[in-house]
């Protein structure tokens, strides 16, 4: 009698343990579809017996960032870092890296990506955090562009005084004052949309205003390029 309960104590046990381990599984990798069938030739890989990509996962803790593993044959592979150029054809290997803050919810846009960054840095700290996953502070060409960020983008970007929640672009105007450029293409500003005050750089003496930031109304400014804000990567 008390032997179909204790059973189902284990059953239930292991039915859990293998949900959490699904779950590191979801959390700490994400499966790599561009690798899927392919064999990253300049990598060297070291090759191991698993019974499940669980357990190949598990050989890739704790100084490896991707692994790769071919159910057929029970192979998995562990590099310490995966690249997605020179590769050849391979059949049956799925492959899993960890995601870096890199990997976010970027969002298409005519041929780009973009996507808001809401931890605030000065300008040049920001052009930093775009250039680490390959991207660019956003520049706006058109009224389209600037139509697409402020309702995908911006949309639940809101604070009572819009100029305390405001996100950087990548134009100023530190070189020639007044003659606004994008930082990343050094092209100049021809479409703006500025705020009606703005640009106010040249109302004051000391022109310190000298890079471009977004409301979350679409609208423009110009301020110091050490103010913490919000920033836009485009890539
Ligand atoms: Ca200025
Ligand atoms: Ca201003």
């Amino acid at each position: 009698m008390m032997a179909i309960p204790v059973c189902l104590i284990f059953w239930c046990l292991w039915m859990k343990l293998i949900a959490i381990k699904s779950e590191m599984l979801t959390r700490n990798f994400s499966q790599q579809p561009s690798y899927t069938d392919k064999w990253p030739k300049v990598i060297i890989a070291e090759e191991y017996r698993a019974e499940s990509t669980l357990s190949c996962a598990s050989m890739c803790r704790p100084y490896c960032s991707c692994f790769g593993y071919q159910h057929s044959t029970k192979t998995c592979r562990v590099f310490d870092f995966c690249r997605s150029q020179d590769t050849g054809n391979e059949t049956g290997w799925v492959y899993y890296k960890t995601p870096t803050e890199c990997d976010g919810n970027w969002m298409a846009y005519n041929g780009h990506y973009y996507i808001l960054n809401q931890t605030k840095l000065s300008q040049p700290d920001a052009i930093s955090e775009c250039k680490k996953c390959g991207s660019f502070l956003v520049e706006i060409n058109d009224e389209d562009e600037n139509k697409w960020i402020e309702e995908h983008l911006l949309k639940d970007v809101y604070c009572t005084d819009k100029y305390d929640c405001s996100s950087w672009t990548g134009g100023n105007d530190i070189d020639t004052e007044g003659q606004f450029v994008w930082g990343h293409s050094k092209t100049p500003i021809t479409y703006t949309n500025w705020e009606p005050y703005n640009p106010d750089d040249i109302y004051y003496q000391i022109k310190i205003r000298d890079c471009v930031d977004i409301f979350y109304d679409g609208q423009w400014n110009d301020r110091p390029c050490d103010f913490l804000a919000n920033f836009i990567c485009e890539k």
